[in-house]
């Protein structure tokens, strides 16, 4: 069977875990929960990916599959899902790097304060880092609500997993605030049984 490297604080990790509900492939994959940082790998997780990060999907007799994206599309193509849509493929990549971008520098910022002794870590990198999440989400308002609110696809799923992960570690910062449409959108999204079977804990 395969297995998925996995935490449940990982918003990588909550892509790939939603979209096997979402294709209905949860009995497919075992769920491995690793303990594993930029520091200190897990021994499980480096032995299965060289740059050492989860998600990894760790597959019997083929090689493990890494990073999240090539993962989700993978797993849409053996179930034949259509999380991809061929007629919106360049939109629906781009908005996925665009909710992947913002899960990146939401976990800088993460491990700047945890795993940086605190007379080395740099305000101005982290503001930079919230720089870039700020800026995608006011392209997620502004010009991608439409593709948000059509038929679904890996990266609705994966911009909410992004703004599931800003609710859990970055709430002082309010990123609703003059984002009302996204909010909107979020609020219906995040009623999907996918998602709050997916709700980190911790
Ligand atoms: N681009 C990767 C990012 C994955 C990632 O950064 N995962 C974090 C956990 S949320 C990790 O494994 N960090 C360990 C490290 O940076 O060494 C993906 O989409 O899978």
């Amino acid at each position: 069977m395969m297995q998925l490297l996995a935490a449940d604080a990982s918003p990588f990790v909550r892509k790939v875990r939603m979209m096997l509900i979402e294709t209905g492939q949860g009995d497919d994959v075992e769920i491995i929960n690793v303990a594993t940082t930029a520091l200190a790998p897990s021994s499980q997780v480096s032995a299965a990916n060289p740059v050492k990060k989860i998600p990894t999907l760790v597959r019997p007799d083929a090689p493990s599959l890494y990073d999240s994206r090539v993962i989700t599309r993978f797993l849409d193509d053996r179930a034949q899902a259509g999380l991809y849509p061929e007629a919106r493929l360049w939109e629906t990549l781009t908005l996925e790097a665009t909710a992947d971008a913002i899960m990146e520098a939401a976990v800088l910022i993460v491990y700047e304060a945890r795993l940086r002794p605190l007379d080395k870590q740099d305000k101005d990198w982290t503001d930079a880092q919230w720089g870039k999440i700020s800026g995608g989400l006011d392209a997620l308002n502004t010009r991608w609500i439409s593709h948000l609110s059509g038929p679904l696809d890996m990266a609705q799923i994966a911009v909410a997993c992004a703004l599931g992960y800003l609710d859990f570690r970055h709430d002082a910062r309010g990123w609703r605030a003059g984002r009302g449409a996204l909010d909107d959108w979020f609020a219906v999204f995040a009623a999907r049984e996918s998602f709050a079977a997916t709700v980190p804990v911790g």
